[in-house]
């Protein structure tokens, strides 16, 4: 089945295809074109912003907890269509059934947790310094919320805003990545199916250039009050550039380097199979993805050595088979991963299994599944002797590439985990709490992971980065609600004169 995708503004599809039309394929086989893409143009966004803009105040006077029935509501129709989204996720950007099926759970979770955020919104009552006078605080919706995401988690991520936007009182555009569209239209459906009106979530099928220009516009003309963005550092940087011109601080998850160090007291079988998690699962393309195991040199030979038999005997390919990594999202990426090998293989001891870069009949790998010809499959690779002098020590490269480096001491570790400038998630192995505790207190992550992969957040668990893979804000759980909600304070004086702040406090 082929689907048809457009913008859908105030519940109007879009059938302009300003920006021309897309074909979105199955990169486990391009032969599949999964949906047609009618793109916006910029001037769409705009309609959307003023759309979203027109229905918000409807929206914020239903109370809260009618707000998280809806919520509720889509939970119940997410779990329903489970099996069904998990094949679209599978089919339109090759992740790993059994991964797109907790992908979709996740988003089962983010409502259930959000359901119950329907009844606490809570604000507070202060005392004041002066009698007969009460203070309080509220959360307010902040208006209008413009989302854009990622083709790697096409489902689960948008869900992360727009479930709390929603929740909150804020009504939203949302623009999935291209490459995702089916999936983006398929979740709108089912939120809109659940009850959110039309003009309350208004959903944009365009390329990234006119986002950015109807963002440009949407924001010059006031009609967006926050934007929340996952993607590319580079492309956050230029959405944050763009935000500040309208003094306003949008919520962003980018890229990151991920560091897992392995102390020599770790347990070296757990160590491995976290890093093939990490370092391979979804084929590398998570923003949490492993980037370098650093290993304290006594047990590097050994780690090496056996994580090397691991991702030998790791199946790769058809993603509905069972696989550890299917294929990558888009031939792009895949262009884009063999110019990160051309610049690591002449410096370093290149660990592929039987190949590097594109899996073909010509170059194959032993135990693969699928057509290696029809679809964007890429070898696994690590690279041993990484040093913080190297390029590969601070470039994300978004496919199955692990970097492997040395350490001696434990303040070694730290300063090679922190040193690459992103600061999105870290994991340590070691059978030494002290370890633990002190790796946490120093690492700059966002998101630390001991004993386990860099990889796994649960829907409410703050998630988040630092440093180039954000600003410092936190998606997920009651700590996202500072994203969409501002805090407004109230002073309600009832004793029946003016009572001056710092001048009328009572003295004893
Ligand atoms: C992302 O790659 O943008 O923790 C998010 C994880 C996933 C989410 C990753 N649950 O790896």
């Amino acid at each position: 089945m082929q689907h048809k995708c457009a913008s859908v503004v105030a519940g109007v599809p879009d059938q302009q295809a300003e920006g021309g039309v897309l074909l979105s394929r199955n990169p486990a086989n391009l032969d599949d074109v999964v949906a047609e893409v009618k793109l916006a143009g910029a001037e769409t966004v705009l309609a959307a912003a003023q759309a979203a803009r027109d229905a918000q105040p409807e929206w914020a006077k239903i109370p809260a907890p009618v707000r998280g029935q809806v919520i509720a509501r889509l939970g119940r129709l997410v779990e329903a269509n489970k099996e069904a989204l998990a094949r679209l996720i599978t089919r339109e950007i090759g992740k790993p059934y059994a991964e797109s099926l907790g992908e979709v759970q996740e988003i089962v979770d983010t409502c259930d947790f959000f359901l119950g955020e329907g009844r606490r919104l809570y604000g507070q009552t202060v005392p004041s310094e002066m009698p007969d006078k009460q203070l309080f605080t509220f959360r307010v919706p902040v208006g209008v919320t413009a989302i854009v995401t990622a083709a790697n988690f096409p489902a689960a991520v948008p869900s992360w805003y727009l479930v709390p936007a929603l929740l909150c009182g804020n009504t939203v555009v949302w623009k999935p990545a291209e490459l995702s569209a089916a999936v983006g239209q398929a979740l709108a459906e089912l939120a809109w199916h659940a009850g959110v009106p039309q003009g309350v979530l208004n959903l944009v099928q365009a390329d990234g250039k006119a986002t950015f220009t109807g963002l440009e516009l949407a924001l010059r003309a006031g009609l967006i009050d926050k934007v929340g963005f996952t993607g590319s550092t580079e492309v956050g940087r230029a959405i944050s550039e763009l935000c500040g011109r309208y003094l306003q601080s949008p919520c962003l998850e980018l890229g990151g380097k991920n560091p897992l160090v392995v102390m020599a007291d770790a347990n070296l079988d757990l160590a491995v199979e976290g890093a093939l998690f990490s370092g391979f699962g979804s084929a590398g393309q998570r923003c949490t993805s492993l980037g370098t195991v650093f290993v304290q040199r006594e047990v590097h030979d050994e780690f090496l050595s056996r994580f090397v038999t691991a991702v030998e005997n790791a199946v790769v390919g058809d993603p509905s088979q069972g696989v550890l990594y299917g294929p990558l999202i888009d031939t792009r990426y895949a262009e884009r991963f063999e110019q990160y090998l051309d610049l690591v293989q002449p410096h370093h001891t290149v660990h592929g299994s039987t190949g590097t870069g594109r899996i073909t009949d010509a170059n194959p790998r032993k135990g693969f599944v699928g057509d290696a010809e029809r679809g964007v499959f890429v070898h696994p690779t690590i690279v041993d002797g990484v040093t913080a002098q190297d390029d590969l020590y601070r470039t994300e490269t978004f496919g199955p590439l692990v970097g492997v480096g040395t350490f001696d001491t434990f303040d070694e570790a730290v300063d090679l985990a922190n040193g690459h400038g992103y600061g999105l998630s870290a994991a340590i192995y070691t059978t030494d709490p002290s370890n633990a505790f002190r790796f946490r207190e120093r690492c700059r992550a966002g998101m630390i992971s001991v004993n386990n992969s860099t990889s796994g957040a649960e829907a409410h668990l703050p998630f988040g980065g630092n440093g180039l893979s954000g600003n410092g804000s936190r998606q997920s759980g009651v700590w996202v609600l500072d994203q969409f909600t501002r805090w407004q304070s109230m002073n309600w004086d009832y004793a029946g004169k003016l009572q001056k702040a710092q001048m009328d406090m009572v003295e004893l």
